[in-house]
C-alpha cells in the first residue's frame, strides 16, 4: 500500500460519479516492466459497494425500460468511443498489465469495442420463442432483464473480459457494479470516462476498484445483486458459489484451464509450428485458453521438440512498450514467483529443461520469465515414455501455471492421448492438429473440453457458447448463453 503522489490515482465510477473510495485507502499497483507504481487503486469496501448497488438499482427501472433499439445505439456509441481513444487504452493496458502494446492493439482494445457492437447487434435481431399450442392458445417467451448484476473480471485480458460481461448486461437491459481485478484497473477507469462521453445514464454501469476479499466479495454478498458473472481462478469460483448459494443467487463462473494439445502423427509442422507456440506464450501464457500441456504422438516428438524449442527461444521478450515485442513480463512479482517455483519443482524432479526457467539475460528488472519448455525425465523417448504415468500426476501437468510454461510429452495411440489429455480437473479447451478429418472429428467428441480447435486456436466466433467443463466453469456465455446468465425467461400462454 502506498500514497506515492506521482502515479495517477484511480477513483470508483458510482452513479455516475468518480468518488474517492470511503475508507480514503489505495493499493499501489506496479508496471510489471519496470516495478515502479503504475496507478493507486481505491481500496473500496463494502460501503462503496453498498453505494454502487444503489445507484445501480435506482437506474434499473429507467434503463430496463428503454427500447432495445435505444439501448443498442449506447453501446454502439460506447464502441466508437472505444475506438477512438484506442491508442491511450492500449499504453494503459500494457503498462498496467505487462501484454505488449502489439497485442493490446491487435486484441485487448479492438475486442473491448467488438463486445460492445457485437451485443448491440444481437439484442436488435434478436427473436423470442413463440408457439400455438392448440387453436384456441399460444405460448410466447419473454426475457427479462434481472436486475442488478455484480461482474468480477480477472487481471490477464483485463479490458476485454469486463466488455465481454459489461455488454451483455446492459444489453438485456440490466444495470450493473462491476469490479475489475486490483491488479489491473486502469483501463477499467477510462472506460468510465467513455460512458459519461457515451452519456450513459447514470447508475446503468458503476465500477468499485479494491480487493476480492474486500469489495468482491461484498458484491457477491449483497442481496440486490440478483446474478454474478465471474471470471477469474477456480477456488476463487469456489468460494463465490458458496457464498451465492444461500441467495440462490444466479451464477456464471468462467473458470481455469490446463489445456491439452494434441499433436498427431500427420500434423502439418510446417504449416501450424508458428500457431502452436503462439498458443503456448501468447500474454505470457496468461491466458486462460493457452495450451500448456502438448502431446505428440512419439513418431513426431523429437523433431517437434527441436522445432517447438528453436522457436520458443526465437520469440522476442522484452519491454512491452516496443512493437516488435511478442512477451512481455508477468503481471505481478507474486505471480512470478508462483511460475518460477513450479520450475523448480520440475528441476527438482529431474524433469529435461530445454529453455527458459527463468528471467532472459539482460531482464532482471521486471517480472520477466522467459518461454520454458519441460518434457518428462529420461534420457531418450523410450525413458520418458516409461515416466509418462509419474510425470501426468505432477503438479506441473495437474495445476494450472498461467505462465510462459508447457511441457511436452509423447504419446502412442489416440486411445492414450484422450485419457491423458483428460486426465486433469480442467476442462475449458483444447487442440487438436492433424490432416486426417475423421480423426478430428473423433477425438473432438472424446475431449473433456468446452472449445476445442482443430488446426487452429483462439478463433473465438462470439455467438458460439463458451465456458468450461468439470471445474473450469459453470454455464456458458455466448449468444445464447448469455441471454440465459442475464435475463430470466418468462413463458405467457394465452387463451382466447
Ligand atoms: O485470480 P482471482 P488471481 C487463475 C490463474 C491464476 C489464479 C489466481 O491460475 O494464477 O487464477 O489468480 C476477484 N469474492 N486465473 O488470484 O483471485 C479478484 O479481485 C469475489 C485464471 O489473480 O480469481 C479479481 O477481480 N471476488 C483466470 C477476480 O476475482 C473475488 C484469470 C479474479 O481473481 C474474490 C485470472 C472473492 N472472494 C486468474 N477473491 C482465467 N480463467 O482467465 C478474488 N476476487
Amino acid at each position: 500500500m502506498s500514497q506515492s503522489t506521482s502515479a495517477l490515482r484511480l477513483k470508483n465510477f458510482i452513479d455516475g460519479e468518480f468518488l474517492a473510495p470511503v475508507n480514503g485507502k489505495y493499493l499501489a499497483s506496479p508496471n510489471p516492466a519496470t516495478e515502479e507504481t503504475h496507478v493507486e487503486v481505491p481500496l473500496s469496501g463494502s460501503e462503496d459497494v453498498a453505494n454502487a448497488v444503489a445507484a445501480a438499482k435506482r437506474a434499473f427501472p429507467i434503463w430496463s425500460a428503454l427500447t432495445v433499439e435505444e439501448r443498442a445505439k449506447y453501446l454502439d456509441r460506447i464502441a466508437d468511443l472505444i475506438d477512438e481513444r484506442r491508442d491511450e487504452l492500449v499504453h494503459a493496458e500494457s503498462a498496467d498489465q505487462g501484454k505488449p502494446v502489439g497485442l493490446a492493439s491487435t486484441l485487448d482494445i479492438p475486442r473491448a469495442a467488438y463486445n460492445f457492437r457485437f451485443f448491440a447487434g444481437i439484442i436488435r435481431h434478436e427473436l423470442s420463442v413463440a408457439a400455438p399450442m392448440n387453436p384456441k392458445s399460444f405460448s410466447y417467451v419473454r426475457r427479462e432483464p434481472i436486475g442488478v448484476a455484480g461482474l468480477i473480471s480477472p487481471w490477464n485480458l483485463p479490458i476485454y473480459l469486463l466488455t465481454w460481461k459489461i455488454a451483455p448486461a446492459i444489453a438485456y437491459g440490466n444495470t450493473c457494479v462491476a469490479k475489475p481485478s486490483e491488479m489491473t484497473s486502469h483501463t477499467a477507469a477510462i472506460l468510465a470516462e467513455i460512458f459519461v462521453q457515451a452519456g450513459l445514464p447514470k447508475g446503468v454501469v458503476n465500477l468499485v476498484f479494491g480487493l476480492g476479499s474486500e469489495a468482491g466479495q461484498a458484491l457477491v454478498e449483497h442481496r440486490d445483486v440478483k446474478v454474478i458473472s465471474f471470471t477469474g481462478g477456480t477456488s476463487t469460483g469456489r468460494k463465490i458459489a458458496e457464498t451465492a448459494a444461500p441467495q440462490l443467487k444466479k451464477i456464471s463462473l468462467e473458470l481455469g484451464g490446463k489445456n491439452p494439445t494434441i499433436v498427431m502423427k500427420d500434423a502439418d509442422l510446417d504449416r501450424h509450428m508458428k500457431m502452436i507456440v503462439r498458443s503456448s506464450f501468447l500474454n505470457q501464457g496468461e491466458i486462460c485458453l493457452c495450451g500448456s500441456r502438448i502431446y505428440v504422438q512419439k513418431d513426431r516428438f523429437e523433431e517437434f521438440v527441436k522445432r517447438f524449442v528453436a522457436e520458443a527461444s526465437a520469440l522476442k521478450v522484452g519491454d512491452p512498450a516496443a512493437r516488435d515485442t511478442f512477451m512481455g513480463p508477468l503481471v505481478s512479482r507474486e505471480h512470478r514467483e508462483k511460475v518460477l517455483g513450479f520450475i523448480e519443482e520440475a528441476r527438482a524432479q529431474g524433469m529435461e529443461l530445454h529453455c527458459g526457467g527463468g528471467a532472459p539475460k539482460g531482464l532482471e528488472r521486471g517480472f520477466y520469465v522467459a518461454p520454458t519448455v519441460i518434457t518428462p525425465a529420461g534420457k531418450n523417448l523410450d525413458e520418458k515414455l516409461k515416466g509418462l504415468e509419474k510425470f501426468q500426476g505432477s503438479r506441473l501437468q495437474q495445476e494450472e501455471v498461467f505462465g510462459p510454461v508447457v511441457t511436452i510429452t509423447p504419446f502412442v495411440t489416440e486411445d492414450d492421448v484422450v485419457r491423458l489429455a483428460n486426465g486433469t480437473r480442467y476442462g475449458l479447451a483444447a487442440t487438436i492438429w492433424t490432416e486426417s478429418l475423421a480423426l478430428a472429428h473423433g477425438v473432438a467428441a472424446k475431449l473433456d473440453a468446452g472449445t476445442v480447435w482443430v488446426n487452429g486456436w483462439m478463433a473465438r466466433d462470439l455467438r458460439m457458447p463458451f465456458g468450461g467443463f468439470k471445474e473450469s466453469g459453470m454455464g456458458r456465455e455466448g449468444q445464447l448463453d448469455s441471454v440465459n446468465v442475464f435475463t430470466e425467461a418468462k413463458t405467457v400462454n394465452i387463451a382466447w
